[in-house]
């Protein structure tokens, strides 16, 4: 962007205008500043002019190619199923525009590969993915406490990562894909050491999960370090949405992720609100990771996990997918970092 571009509002074009699109169009008319929707990229009518609602003098696209030909934006905001993912980024990447792109990168690492390659090519980091993880404040307090070892050093994480019920589209994969994707990103970031192996097992079948799916299922990972991680992946839990870590030190542990807030004793129980779903759950991490991209592309950089962390994302996701259908442990064969991405 030139001088002047920095003066006015950076325009956004969404692509995928479902629930999570229709969230991010609110968030950034109404939170993200510096920042407005211009245009919506759906092929589904009616969704985009529900979206046009939270987002004024939008234009609505059923292309991204007719966007980018109307030159109608400064940056692209991914937010469709990730299997459309590749056929967003790669003109996108064309037209040489800043891009945010919700997890995953794309579901296999060949395609994350063409990808690498086609920003390679650009010459600049154009792309960043949506792990909006890495911008919660409690996990970037946990972060900050793994560096300065406070309480020592990092020896094992705990983590759980439930959801009250999941919709009918979600399949046995997605355990892996969908769901899993977000610690394969966090937990080396928190650990500041790569996973190089890991394990699937599956727990007692929940007998209030969909006839299609078999869980909750225990996903085991060592980092290269040598620290231990263990998630419980549980989708039918019925109670609420919950995201917790316990991080054991050398001479303590750490909590993130419990409830808290407004607590009430009341008929006989006392309690704090869970929430329902990620959208709440993740809300400041969200405008955080959505603020901090707007600032970053008008300075033509990037602030979050780049394409090489989606690639990275994508092995672990092809190994525990295999891991999840036959039970035996596997290693992560990870490339050489390219140059570009050091
Ligand atoms: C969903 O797609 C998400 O990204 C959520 O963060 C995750 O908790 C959920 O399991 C996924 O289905």
């Amino acid at each position: 962007m030139t001088e002047s571009d920095l003066t006015r509002d950076f325009r956004v074009g969404v692509v995928g205008a479902g629930m999570m699109g229709a969230d991010h169009i609110k968030r950034i008319t109404s939170t993200i500043s510096g920042a407005r929707v211009t245009a919506i990229v759906d092929p589904d009518e009616t969704r985009v002019a529900a979206a046009l609602e939270n987002a004024p003098g939008a234009i609505g696209y059923s292309r991204i190619e007719d966007a980018l030909e109307a030159d109608a934006v400064d940056g692209v905001l991914i937010a469709t199923p990730g299997f459309l993912h590749e056929a967003v980024l790669l003109p996108s990447l064309a037209a040489g525009l800043p891009i945010l792109c919700e997890k995953p990168l794309t579901p296999d690492p060949e395609s994350s590969w063409r990808i690498l390659e086609a920003e390679q090519a650009t010459g600049r980091h154009l792309i960043q993915v949506g792990f909006m993880r890495r911008f919660d404040p409690e996990y970037r307090q946990l972060r900050e406490l793994v560096e300065t070892e406070q309480a020592g050093e990092l020896l094992m994480l705990r983590c759980a990562h439930r959801n009250p019920a999941v919709p009918e589209s979600y399949v046995q994969e997605m355990l892996i894909t969908d769901s899993v994707v977000h610690e394969f990103d966090v937990v080396p970031w928190l650990a500041g050491s790569p996973i190089v192996s890991l394990e699937v097992k599956h727990a007692r079948r929940n007998r209030l999960t969909p006839e299609r799916l078999k869980e909750p299922i225990l996903v085991l990972m060592e980092l290269e370090n040598g620290t231990l991680v263990d998630l419980e992946m549980n989708v039918s839990i019925q109670f609420g949405y919950q995201v917790t870590t316990e991080a054991v030190f050398d001479s303590g542990i750490a909590r993130i992720g419990e409830a808290h807030g407004l607590q009430l004793w009341h008929q006989g129980r006392s309690g704090l609100a869970e929430h329902a779903d990620f959208t709440t759950r993740f809300a400041a991490a969200y405008d955080n990771q959505v603020q901090a991209w707007v600032d970053a592309a008008r300075q033509g950089t990037i602030a979050g996990p780049s394409a090489w962390d989606g690639y990275k994302v994508a092995v672990a996701c092809q190994e525990g997918v295999a891991s999840l259908l036959d039970g035996r442990p596997r290693t992560l064969d990870i490339p050489d970092t390219p140059e570009f991405y050091r």
